[in-house]
């Protein structure tokens, strides 16, 4: 279908309702994600409702990144979630209870006062850092917005370069699935299938309290979840000899950090620190040169995900590329510096068979239209989802893509107005599922309203 456009009711609507629903779900110090499933701070959405809180009150959305930042571990790890001490334990599982990273985490400097997960998510928060001070230089200038959050940023980074390049490869592995964003992307079921999963009786899930059975990932998914998590808790939350036997190498991940990487050489840039600019834009040079060579496939023209723990091919790198189509594969497009040929090679595969942009489907699916395991419903595997979308049309604009990238923003614009804010859509529907009034599909909505 071609992109519907908003009128100028539609975008006044548009405004007015984002709005209710960031203020509604803010919390005094940062945004949940969704009043009922996801009461806590999460990592990367804090970012992206930074990303439109920003055309809304700057300040806020820069105290919602300070929030998130205030818990970063002194190993420079940011935690996937910040638990908020008011909501009871039994609201979301895993809650604090499970991760006990105020005395599990210790030796690994997890923060003594405030509760969080031992994993991490996306790191786009750089990114998210640059845009709010774009937003509103000279109040970021007054707050010393950038001076405050670059030392922590820069600290991140270092975490993922320094504890999390598990084959030396130069790109940072995520060592559970929650780490990648897309918690039960197909790509994660070949390295799964190794892992033990928990027994069934000894969790209770809290998810399936507020979203249907079908659209959610499966109790076998979660035992396997929660067998890592333990594990990582039991070995400390350290990183050296860490038991991981779940080791990927993401593209979307890596595509993220090198994004961010450029975002704060400029945030260095600002603060007149030269070196570190050159630092930050060398690393992020460096990993998109990494993602080339580590996970391009020319066969396949996309990016896709390394099982650092698979049998290796003989005389390549470590592990085994998995061959699995995930929209991660995808997002490159938004890391400067791409070879022109894999770029183009991205755009016929966007708009071909398997993702379908500007032919068969509203917005652009979690996962292969073609693939075995593809599901309309469930989540990371067929579902679109908005924040991919956001990115995705950031991408196609870089390389100069405009009218792509305009169709595709007026899709996002409508399908967030339409479904009442839905955390995903059936992607040939663009009927609404999971929760409503989702902060991210909100706040970057209103971002692309402009
Ligand atoms: C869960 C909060 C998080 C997102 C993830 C998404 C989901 C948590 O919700 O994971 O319990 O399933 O997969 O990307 O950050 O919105």
């Amino acid at each position: 279908p071609a992109g519907r456009t908003l009128g100028t009711a539609g975008r006044a609507r548009l405004r007015r309702e984002a709005r209710r629903v960031l203020f509604g779900n803010w919390t005094g110090n940062s945004t949940v994600p969704s009043l009922g499933l996801y009461p806590h701070q999460w990592s990367w959405d804090s970012a992206f409702v930074a990303i439109g809180l920003r055309h809304l009150s700057p300040a806020r959305a820069q105290r919602e990144l300070e929030t998130l930042l205030s818990a970063q571990w002194d190993d420079g790890r940011v935690p996937h979630i910040v638990f908020n001490p008011r909501v009871p334990l039994d609201a979301y599982f895993p809650g604090p209870d499970f991760w006990r990273t105020s005395t599990a985490g210790a030796g690994a400097g997890a923060p003594r006062t405030t509760e969080t997960s031992g994993i991490v998510q996306p790191p786009v928060h750089a990114l998210a850092a640059w845009l709010v001070h774009e937003s509103d230089p000279a109040a970021s200038r007054r707050r010393g917005f950038l001076a405050r959050v670059a030392p922590r940023l820069a600290a991140w980074h270092r975490y993922l370069a320094a504890h999390r390049d598990l084959d030396g490869g130069g790109l940072a592995s995520i060592v559970h699935p929650w780490e990648s964003g897309m918690d039960n992307s197909p790509c994660w079921d070949g390295p799964l299938a190794r892992v033990t999963p928990a027994p069934p009786d000894s969790f209770q899930r809290a998810d399936l309290t507020h979203g249907a059975a079908a659209d959610r990932p499966t109790d076998l998914d979660y035992g396997r979840y929660v067998r890592l998590s333990a594990d990582y808790r039991d070995h400390g939350y350290r990183d050296a000899d860490a038991p991981h036997s779940f080791a990927v190498e993401d593209p979307s991940f890596n595509a993220l950090f090198a994004a961010s990487g450029y975002a704060l050489a400029g945030i260095c840039r600002e603060l007149g620190d030269e070196a570190g600019a050159r630092e930050h834009s060398d690393h992020a040079a460096a990993l998109t040169e990494a993602l080339v060579r580590r996970l391009w496939s020319a066969e396949a023209g996309q990016f896709l995900c390394r099982d650092l723990r698979a049998a290796p091919e003989s005389g390549r790198a470590g592990g085994r590329l998995m061959d699995v189509r995930s929209v991660a594969g995808l997002l490159p497009l938004i890391a400067p510096g791409l070879p022109g040929e894999i770029t183009g090679a991205l755009l016929r595969t966007v708009t071909g068979e398997h993702f379908g942009l500007g032919t068969e489907v509203r917005l652009v699916p979690s996962y292969d239209l073609e693939g075995p395991a593809f599901d309309p419903y469930r989540y990371w595997r067929g579902p679109a989802w908005f924040n991919v979308n956001w990115l995705l049309e950031r991408g196609l604009r870089s390389c100069g893509e405009t009218e792509r990238a305009d169709g595709l923003r007026a899709d996002v614009l409508d399908a967030a107005v339409t479904s009442g804010f839905a955390e995903y859509l059936d992607p040939y529907s663009g009927a609404g599922r999971g929760t409503r009034d989702f902060s991210w599909t909100a706040a970057l909505a209103l971002d692309l309203l402009g």
